[in-house]
């Protein structure tokens, strides 16, 4: 199946949405937030659906805000409007997200477009790939979620190198530097992406999207309110469908089939 700008393809319980603007390295216009807020919306509720990937179509992953869109560039746009209405919410979407979400950054990914990749799940990036803070070029500071996002994954000095240069940082580099999950060789780049798909849709997708939301959460908590929210969580998950299995599994030494989302 598919939509005009945001391509929707399923391998099993793996869903993948491909950005569909190659011409302009899949920068975003404010149709092609639309179709994928649809699409992740349509993801969440789908149950057969246990992790999405999202990807770029052509040589770049997405290159951030179509500068040509909807009049940007004539300086009457207000930007926090933008920001509030279309990049806010495709954030707290993806972070909201009952499946694990992995960016497959295929190309460039600047701007918003390389933020909206580090706020998924896991980060695999093709070796020729790279990010680009490329906000201080254009008089802009990081957006969607790049002033949290990146001095929690490698620090307020890089974050601040990287954001205030605006230079490109190569998949390895970016991997390096903790800032992705995996750097992988661009011919094993699609292979790598299905198996860690596939490897995640198997898994007790609730108990993922769970680890996540503690994990988020806990940097903003005291150590001691991090731990009582790990044994709520906790409570819930040992109440549930998947903890029974997996101990099951473990215990009969077979392969676990879960199903709690
Ligand atoms: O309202 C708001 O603005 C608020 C929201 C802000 C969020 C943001 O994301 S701000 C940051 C916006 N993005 C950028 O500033 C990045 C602009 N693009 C680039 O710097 C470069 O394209 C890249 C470094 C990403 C890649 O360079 P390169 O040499 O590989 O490709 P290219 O030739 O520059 O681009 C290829 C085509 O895509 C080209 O079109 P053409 O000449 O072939 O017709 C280029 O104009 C187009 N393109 C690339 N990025 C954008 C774009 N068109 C519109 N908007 C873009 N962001």
């Amino acid at each position: 199946m598919s939509g005009q700008l945001v391509l929707i393809a399923d391998d099993g319980a793996v869903r993948t949405l491909t950005l569909n603007r190659p011409q302009a390295l899949n920068s975003f216009t404010t149709a092609m937030h639309a179709e994928l807020r649809a699409a992740l919306d349509a993801a969440a509720d789908d149950a057969g659906v246990r992790c999405v990937v999202v990807t770029g179509a052509g040589r770049g992953f997405c290159a951030g805000q179509d500068l040509n869109d909807a009049g940007m560039s004539s300086g009457e746009v207000d930007v926090g409007d933008v920001i509030e209405r279309l990049y806010r919410p495709l954030a707290l979407r993806i972070r909201s997200m009952p499946v694990p979400v992995v960016a497959a950054v295929n190309g460039v990914a600047a701007g918003a477009g390389a933020n909206f990749a580090l706020g998924c799940d896991l980060v695999v990036a093709a070796r020729s790939a790279s990010f680009i803070q490329a906000f201080s070029k254009i008089g802009l500071i990081p957006d969607c979620g790049g002033t949290w996002l990146l001095p929690n994954l490698v620090g307020r000095a890089r974050a601040l190198g990287l954001a205030m240069t605006g230079d490109k940082l190569g998949a390895e580099q970016a991997q390096a530097m903790g800032l992705i999950w995996q750097c992988v060789d661009d011919a094993a780049f699609a292979d790598t992406v299905k198996a860690l798909a596939h490897r995640l849709a198997a898994m007790p997708t609730k108990a993922l999207a769970d680890t996540r939301r503690a994990i988020d959460t806990s940097a903003a908590m005291s150590y001691a309110d991090a731990l009582r929210l790990e044994a709520d969580l906790q409570r819930e998950l040992g109440h549930a469908h998947d903890y029974r299995e997996g101990v099951a599994a473990f215990l009969a030494k077979r392969a676990p089939s879960f199903r709690d989302r």
